[in-house]
C-alpha cells in the first residue's frame, strides 16, 4: 500500500511504468514471471515478504500496484476472474442485507446475486441506476452496496457516478463501480466519491482477448485488510503469467483506447444511417440521454456500440451471423472487433427476469482495425439484413 514513485506522473507513463520498476535481483527491464508457488524462509517467519504464492506473488504485486496508480487508488487487489473479484465484495456483506444492482448490469453479475449470494440471506434489488430519482427511492436502510455500472452492459446507459455519491452522503451504503467498459484511461470513478472500482481485466485492461482476469481498487485501508484476508482464504487468485499478461496489456492501454473510441464513434455514425438499423446505443452520439454526464465524466466514450435491428430476431442473427471482421464471440475490449447477439449470450441468464434484453439487440465490442474494414463488413451483414425483410417473389 505504499505510494508509486512514479504518483505524479501522468497516466500514459504510469501505464508503462507504474509498480514495474526493473527486477531488483537482475536488472530485468519487464517484470518476471515469477512461476513458483512458494518462498524459501530463513528461518521461521523470516522471509523477503513472500511467503506461499496463494497469499502474494511478485508478479501479482506488481500488476496491482500498476492498477492502483492507475485508478487513483491507494491499493488494489487482483484475482482470477471479474466475476472472482465481484464475489470477494460480496464477502463484505452479511444476511439480511441489501444490494441495489443496476438494472441493466452484465448477466454473469445479475446471475451471482441472484443464484448464489441470494442464497446466504443477502436480499437485491434492480434499479435504472440512470435515473437518480429512482435510485433514491429504491435505497433501503439495509442497503450496504450499490453496484453501477456505467456505460451498462449492453445497453450503455450511462450513470451519474456523482449524482449517486451525493445520494449515498448519509447513508451507509458503499458505492461499487464497475469500470470495465470505460476503462481507467477513459474515467476514475475513485475520483468522483466512489468507494471502490471493480474490473473484469479481461477486457481493455488486458486488451488482447488472451486472459481472464478481476481486480478491485479503492482506499479504505480497513476494507483493504479485510479484502486482503478474503482473496487469500478464498484463493481465486490470478496466475503469474496472467499477471503478466494483464500488465503488458496495461502498457498500451491509452493508445487503444484512444483508437477503441475514435472507431467506435465512426462506427455509431455510419449504424446511425443505415435502414437496416432501428436505434443506436452509444453514449458519444449527442442525442444519448446519457451524453452530458458521459462528457462530464469520461475523457472519450469508449468501444463498445449496441443497436436494435428493425425487423425481429432473424435480422439481428443474419448480421452477426455474416460479419467477417467483427468475430461472433462474447467478451469485449480486446484489439479485435466482436460482435455476439445478448439476448441469446451474454445476457441470457437474465431471461425471466424482467431485466431481459430485446431479442433484436445486437453489441459490438468495436477494436482497433482500420475504420473503412468494419463499416464496409458491417454494411455487407445489414445489407443482407435488409435482403431478408422484403418478401420473396
Ligand atoms: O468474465 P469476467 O472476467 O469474470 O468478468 C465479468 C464481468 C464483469 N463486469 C462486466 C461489465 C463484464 O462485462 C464482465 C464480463 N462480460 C462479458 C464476458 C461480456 O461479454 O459481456
Amino acid at each position: 500500500m505504499t505510494r508509486d514513485k512514479w504518483h505524479d506522473a501522468c497516466f500514459e507513463t504510469r501505464a508503462i511504468h507504474a509498480g514495474q520498476d526493473p527486477d531488483p535481483t537482475t536488472g530485468a527491464v519487464i517484470t518476471p514471471i515469477y512461476q513458483t508457488s512458494t518462498f524459501v524462509q530463513e528461518a521461521v517467519g523470516v522471509h523477503k515478504g513472500y511467503e506461499y504464492a496463494r497469499t502474494d506473488n511478485p508478479t501479482r504485486t506488481a500488476l496491482q500496484m500498476a492498477l492502483a496508480s492507475l485508478e487513483g487508488g491507494a491499493w488494489s487487489l487482483a484475482y482470477a476472474s471479474g466475476l472472482a473479484a465481484t464475489q470477494n465484495l460480496f464477502y463484505l456483506l452479511a444476511p439480511g442485507d441489501h444490494v441495489l444492482l443496476s438494472d441493466d448490469a452484465y448477466g454473469g453479475t445479475y446471475r451471482l446475486v441472484a443464484r448464489v449470494i441470494g442464497r446466504y440471506g443477502i436480499d437485491f434489488g434492480l434499479v435504472d441506476m440512470s435515473d437518480l430519482d429512482a435510485v433514491r427511492a429504491a435505497i433501503r436502510p439495509t442497503t450496504k452496496l450499490v453496484w453501477v455500472e456505467t456505460p451498462t452492459n449492453p445497453y450503455l446507459k450511462v450513470v451519474d457516478i456523482r449524482g449517486v455519491v451525493d445520494l449515498l452522503a448519509d447513508h451507509p451504503a458503499r458505492l461499487v463501480v464497475d469500470n470495465t467498459f470505460a476503462s481507467p484511461y477513459l474515467q476514475q470513478p475513485l475520483a468522483h466519491g466512489a468507494d471502490f472500482v471493480l474490473h473484469s481485466t479481461t477486457k481493455y485492461l488486458g486488451g488482447h482477448s488472451d486472459v481472464v482476469g478481476g481486480a478491485v481498487i479503492g482506499n479504505n485501508p480497513e476494507v483493504f485488510e479485510t479484502l486482503k484476508f478474503h482473496q487469500n482464504a478464498a484463493g481465486a487468485v490470478p496466475s503469474p503469467f496472467d499477471c503478466w499478461l494483464t500488465l503488458r496489456g496495461i502498457k498500451t492501454l491509452a493508445v487503444r483506447m484512444d483508437r477503441h473510441s475514435a472507431n467506435a464513434r465512426a462506427v455509431a455514425g455510419f449504424l446511425q444511417q443505415h435502414e437496416a438499423v432501428e436505434r443506436v446505443f452509444y453514449p458519444g452520439l449527442p442525442d444519448h440521454p446519457g451524453y452530458e454526464v458521459a462528457a462530464r465524466q469520461m475523457r472519450d466514450f469508449s468501444g463498445m456500440v449496441s443497436f436494435t435491428t428493425r425487423s425481429g430476431y432473424e435480422a439481428a442473427a443474419e448480421v452477426v451471423g455474416r460479419t467477417k471482421v467483427f468475430q461472433l464471440a462474447e467478451s469485449l475490449g480486446g484489439v479485435e472487433s466482436l460482435i455476439e447477439h445478448p439476448g441469446r449470450m451474454t445476457h441470457a441468464s437474465v431471461a425471466g427476469t424482467g431485466a431481459e434484453v430485446e431479442e433484436t439487440l445486437v453489441r459490438l465490442s468495436v477494436g482497433i482495425e482500420h475504420e473503412a474494414d468494419l463499416i464496409a463488413d458491417l454494411r455487407q451483414a445489414l445489407n443482407a439484413a435488409v435482403a431478408l425483410a422484403v418478401p420473396a417473389d
